[in-house]
């Protein structure tokens, strides 16, 4: 593989540490704090989790650590999506483990949980790792979205830290891989092995955060990489003056990616997801509240701007929702019978008698071309798969529609022209930002600590990340801490609580306090590429989602 110039100068970056880890391992002691309990439904939990439930909170302080150079056998994987910054998560790890024992080693599981349950795996070498250092991506194991779930799974689990003698297995993954390894964790212990699993917090998606997990890692390169497509849209919409740019952007149900582009950007229209859901809004109001802003800047003669639109949009609105949800049932419930289905028109025929009548009336009313999106293949955990769902056209379609008839009643007197646009892959993989590298790092680093004191069932935390580097913390939050019971495929299963845009957050306030303004008044900000080399203003600021968070 030839290096791109980037390439090279990133290898040589050193990832900063909080002062408490860059001691030698045997100094850095773990301290515990008052037992925990759950978010809610803690009796439930107590009974699934009967051996870990519970723990105490795990905190690193300088001091004397008789086991930090145990040789340890540890496994990786790297679960589900792609998030900027897992290459380091596993650098911080393998450097760890060798500061302790030059002995010990690292096993990575290939393409993500499936490798460990098929037992397929690679030795990680100092050369190997050395390849990924500051790199985006996670081609240097892979990743994947199966679910360790059945019994058959978890047995083959079994099998392979035995058969690979793991003390350790460390799940690199969102909410849903870290409430699989809090299960397995579990397990392992009720099977009487010795193996701990230990989880690090990644999405791009934001929304595995809480009081204890500030941020997961990926979000901040992913949002800055999206701001400055949006910048440089805006831009180019500012000099043009003759296009309105829809902007879809990723994050599969919490609208924080969205959010924090428009608190870089200053677009004309953000919508939050969130608020559409708690204000009940239709697809049609969402869409005259385009039109009140395309139409109020016609007045002055702009008849341009930016719209950014969370990829989860339209699981929130409501007869879209329920839409959604009938679908899911009848497709899996029949699933043979509608997938016997050939044309598009057999399936609408299908749909109008096994659908409800308003459920029904909702899929009608959607252009065909993004009807048929709403049908595609499910997820594996049998949902649709909103990046397929072209919200940004069917916004732009709508707009468009509506606009017509306003211009028919004298409401609206501008020009309306569209493009669209999908800004998601491109920033899962970009290089890391300086807080992302140094963060993963150290979430690595941590992921290495914990198992060398001897937990299992704890989620690698880094926090008071808004301060220096040297002046984070490290420590272990229990996974069950972040629990509750939710409804999943009709029964009551345990979850780490996903954590959606907050409306009272003071993020959300931010924006809300000068979006009007925005609207109406071109404020475009352009943030530009992410800068890795440069002053701290320039490249060592974290996103504006936790500095608001942390005022
Ligand atoms: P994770 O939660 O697994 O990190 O993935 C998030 C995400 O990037 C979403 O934003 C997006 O909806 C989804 O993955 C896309 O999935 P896929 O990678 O399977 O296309």
């Amino acid at each position: 593989m030839s290096l791109s110039a980037l390439q090279k100068a990133r290898y040589g970056y050193a990832p900063k540490l909080p002062s408490v880890l860059k001691n030698p391992p045997a100094e850095i002691a773990i301290e515990f704090g008052k037992p925990t309990s759950a978010i809610s439904d803690r009796e439930e939990l107590q009974k699934v989790f009967a051996r870990t439930y519970g723990k105490p909170m795990a905190c690193f302080k300088k001091g004397a650590n008789p086991n930090a150079r145990k040789k340890l056998k540890v496994g990786v994987v790297l679960s589900g999506g792609q998030a900027p910054g897992g290459h380091n998560v596993i650098a911080g790890l393998f450097d760890g483990l060798k500061k302790g024992s030059t002995d010990s080693v690292l096993y990575g599981f290939l393409g993500g949980p499936s490798g460990l349950i098929n037992c397929q795996y690679k030795e990680i070498t100092a050369a190997l790792v050395d390849e990924y250092r500051n790199t985006g991506g996670f081609d240097i194991i892979g990743s994947g979205r199966t679910k360790i779930e059945t019994d058959g799974q978890v047995a083959s689990s079994i099998e392979t830290v035995k058969k690979l003698g793991l003390d350790a297995v460390v799940v690199i993954g969102g909410d849903d891989s870290n409430t699989n390894a809090a299960l397995l964790a579990e397990h392992f212990i009720q099977k009487g092995l010795k193996t701990q699993v230990i989880g690090v917090p990644k999405t791009i998606d934001g929304d595995l955060k809480n009081e204890y997990v500030e941020t997961s890692f990926g979000f901040d390169t992913a949002a800055k990489t999206y701001s400055e497509l949006v910048g440089n849209i805006e831009r180019d919409a500012n000099s043009a003056r003759k296009y309105w740019h829809f902007i879809k952007l990723m994050g599969r149900s919490a609208s924080h990616i969205a959010l924090e582009c428009a608190l870089q950007t200053q677009p004309n229209i953000c919508l939050i997801s969130e608020e559409v859901e708690a204000k009940e809004m239709t697809l049609d109001q969402v869409t005259e509240d385009i039109c009140a802003v395309i139409a109020k800047r016609a007045e002055k003669g702009e008849n341009f701007g930016v719209i950014l639109i969370p990829e989860g949009l339209v699981e929130f609105i409501p007869e879209i929702k329920s839409l959604i949800h009938e679908l899911n049932d009848e497709m899996a419930k029949k699933a043979a019978e509608f997938n016997a289905l050939a044309g598009f028109a057999d399936k609408k025929a299908w749909l109008q008698k096994n659908l409800s009548a308003p459920a029904y009336a909702a899929f009608a009313s959607l252009p065909e071309s993004i009807a048929g999106q709403f049908l595609a293949d499910r997820d594996p955990h049998g949902n649709v798969q909103v990046s397929r769902i072209e919200t940004e056209k069917l916004l732009a379609l709508a707009v468009e529609q509506k606009l017509a008839e306003m211009k028919k009643a004298g409401t609206y007197k501008g020009t309306f022209s569209s493009y669209t646009h999908f800004f998601g892959y491109e920033g899962r993989c970009a290089f890391p930002s300086n807080f992302d590298a140094d963060y993963c790092y150290s979430l690595g680093f941590t992921a290495f600590l914990l198992t060398a004191g001897g937990v299992t069932g704890y989620l690698s935390s880094v926090q008071n990340l808004t301060a220096p580097a040297d002046q984070w913390t490290a420590g272990g939050i229990p996974l069950t801490m972040m629990m509750n019971m939710e409804k999943r495929h009709g029964a009551q299963k345990p979850v780490i609580k996903k954590a959606l845009v907050e409306l009272e957050g003071k993020p959300f306030k931010a924006f809300a306090s000068q979006r009007d303004d925005w609207a109406v008044n071109t404020s475009y900000v352009f943030p530009g590429a992410i800068q890795y080399f440069g002053p701290p203003e320039v490249c060592g600021q974290p996103s504006k989602t936790i500095q608001l968070e942390h005022t």
